[in-house]
């Protein structure tokens, strides 16, 4: 629609366990707030261990796989529904490489360089594809089957 109120796109963004320390969250909510994304959605949840080997299924093989569960798990996680235009390609290039450590390099503006610490814990999660965004946002925000399309969820 013209009057600016069509449907923006949506992505995945989750402040993981270390995001969460050391008031991380706040730097993070501004910069999602200063490049333009509205948060439509959020919650603050502790993973078990099935729903996070269940949402990073396709890392099952990899070596890191136990760590990384282990490592989601470790703590509560803050996930968030974020609406822009362009927003799931826009919201990686704003969180930055996956190496926390190297992104403190090559992209020290990014949300990894300046709140992650390494490889594993860097602090955000992105999907990284409009297809990845529906499967994630739906994983963790099902709609009701019966009534209203209102998903549930708790606001903080
Ligand atoms: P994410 O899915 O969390 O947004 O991160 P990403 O796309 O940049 O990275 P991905 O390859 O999907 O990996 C998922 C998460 O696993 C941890 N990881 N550890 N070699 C390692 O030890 C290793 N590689 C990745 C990171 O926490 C990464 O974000
Ligand atoms: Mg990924």
């Amino acid at each position: 629609r013209s009057d600016g109120s069509a449907e923006k796109e949506k992505t995945l963004a989750i402040i993981k366990p270390d995001g969460l320390y050391d008031n991380c969250t706040d730097k993070i909510k501004n910069a999602i707030f200063d490049s333009g994304f509205r948060i439509v959605k959020e919650m603050l949840i502790q993973l078990d261990e099935e729903s996070a080997m269940s949402f990073y299924a396709e890392h099952s093989s990899r070596s890191f796989f136990s760590s990384l569960v282990k490592y989601m798990t470790s703590g509560p996680v803050l996930i968030m529904v974020l609406e822009k235009e362009n927003a799931v390609a826009d919201w990686r290039a704003l969180i930055g490489p996956t190496d926390a450590s190297k992104a403190k390099i090559t992209h020290p503006n990014s949300i990894r360089a300046i709140c992650g610490l390494d490889l594993q814990k860097n602090c955000v999660h992105g999907s990284d594809s409009p297809q990845s965004a529906q499967r994630e946002i739906s994983f963790f925000f099902k709609e009701k089957s019966s009534g209203s399309a209102v998903t549930e969820h708790d606001e903080l």
